[in-house]
């Protein structure tokens, strides 16, 4: 593996900008650019230790820096390491990168110096997909449910089941290869227990995805309703601020206007949509189109009625279209004389919010509500979770081989049917925690990173 390189800083002026090297010629390539105030070179320091210097293109001057140097395999990659911490402007630290490849470093691609972390034995992908996680939290328990799998609470429970998985096998192995000798029998009832210790595990971390995907990821949250019952107050409220205009004028929302807020620990990726009516004016008539479309596809629904309104047929079909749906009743302008009650509409929904987006009145019990709909409330963000579909498809592929194992057990099937269950189910914990893992895959998981990750 050659030498990469890449800025890992965010785009746009800054304080500094740190330019990342790994590889085997590391800190010869940077000693090639770099000239320290001391005039030691990079090569003759320690690791954990830094220079303060310049940035050299021959005898012109292009930056001041610290370098930092870290040595294989005490540094993030497991490789030689070199951080530049430049002066933090896009335009001095590309010219910088580029004198870099002058001297024969390569351009990082998107989550390299995570992936070389991975492939020298740093982390396993647990960690190394915790720490996209980590870059990308919004909120506190995102952060700290990253952070937890950063240190390994998942790769720890799922190498432990794999264990167990394991050491059955291998008790079936001796067995089905010396079924002549002097080996102890199978313990059916032991083994039984086994299996239905590692599907109680599996089956409570895949139980778990839901909630912890709503807190890391976000959920796709409509908000939708007839014309002027306040979906976009309810926006700007949610928002904390003008986000969508609000008018006394029905049909003032028009196109889908969305924003990504936390409301409590979940992560909502909100679309304020147009009024749900029949209408003659061409551009609302594809206004509203776009917010069926929206409906249709969200994970969450704020069906938001106007409690100061005796309900009408656009109400009505609003609730039959939240029939089935994973749906919050909003009865907003509980501020006004209520002429529709939570009573009313108790047939229809099971969440019902008495909320007034003017006021802010009701603002508390959406967010328990919201929280306690999507198994977020009180969640231990320290717990095992799974972060992400790849993991989930594995462990529900995992399971399904234990359960199949388990009822073969049970059913008396032969010990070699049991046998390959176990030891399927032992690959595709593997490939979770990346032991045992094509290339395929790592390259895909990498490429969503991005570069100088
Ligand atoms: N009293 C009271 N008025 C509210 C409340 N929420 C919204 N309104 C008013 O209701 C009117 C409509 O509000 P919007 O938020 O624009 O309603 P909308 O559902 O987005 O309407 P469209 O975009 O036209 O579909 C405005 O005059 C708001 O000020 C509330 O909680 N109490
Ligand atoms: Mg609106």
């Amino acid at each position: 593996m050659g030498t990469i390189a890449a800025v890992a800083t965010p785009a746009g002026t800054g304080g500094i900008g740190v330019i990342r090297l790994s590889g085997e010629d590391a800190i010869a390539i940077a000693d090639g650019v770099f000239c320290s105030v001391s005039g030691k070179k990079l090569q003759e320091i320690p690791g954990y230790t830094a220079l303060f210097g310049t940035i050299r293109d021959g005898n012109e001057i292009l930056d001041e820096a610290v370098a930092l140097v870290f040595r294989a395999p005490k540094s993030y990659t497991g490789e030689d390491v070199v951080e530049l911490s430049c002066h933090g402007g896009g335009y001095v630290l590309s010219q910088v990168l580029r004198l870099l490849f002058q001297k024969g470093a390569e351009a990082a691609g998107p989550g390299e110096f995570t992936k070389r972390a991975f492939l020298n034995g740093k982390m396993d992908l647990t960690k190394a997909e915790a720490v996209m996680r980590i870059v990308s939290a919004r909120g506190s328990d995102a952060l700290r449910a990253a952070v937890s799998t950063l240190h390994g609470a998942l790769g720890d429970r799922i190498r432990m089941i794999r264990e167990k998985l394991i050491t059955a096998s291998a008790g079936l192995g001796v067995w089905a290869d010396y079924p002549d000798e002097d080996v102890p029998e199978v313990q059916s009832g032991e083994l039984l227990q086994t299996l239905e210790e590692a599907k109680s595990a599996l089956s409570e971390l895949i139980r778990s995805f839901d909630s912890g995907q709503a807190i890391t990821q976000g959920v796709d949250t409509v908000i939708c309703g007839k014309p002027n019952v306040g979906k976009s107050a309810l926006m700007n409220l949610l928002t904390g601020k003008e986000r969508s205009i609000v008018t006394c004028v029905a049909g003032t929302t028009r196109d889908v206007i969305e924003e990504t807020v936390l409301l409590g620990n979940v992560l909502l990726r909100l679309s304020d949509t147009a009024g749900l009516h029949e209408t003659g004016d061409p551009v609302e008539k594809i206004g509203v189109a776009r917010a069926r479309e929206k409906l249709e596809n969200a994970a969450l629904i704020f069906a938001v009625f106007d409690s100061s309104r005796v309900p009408d047929e656009e109400d009505r079909e609003l609730i039959a279209l939240c029939r089935g749906r994973r749906c919050i009743a909003v009865l907003n302008k509980s501020d006004l004389p209520p002429l529709l009650t939570a009573e009313d509409l108790r047939a229809d929904f099971e969440n019902i919010v008495e909320i007034s987006a003017k006021s802010g009145e009701g603002f508390e019990k959406l967010k328990t509500e919201t929280e306690t709909l999507l198994g977020t409330a009180g969640v231990d963000t320290s717990a095992p979770m799974l972060q992400n579909e790849r993991q989930f498809a594995c462990c529900q592929k995992a399971l399904a081989e234990i359960t199949q194992a388990a009822q073969a057990l049970a059913g008396g099937v032969t010990y070699d049917a049991v046998h390959i269950n176990i030891d399927s189910a032992i690959d595709f914990l593997s490939e979770l925690t990346g032991d045992q893992v094509s290339e395929l895959v790592v390259d895909k998981i990498f490429s969503e990173f991005c570069v100088g990750k």
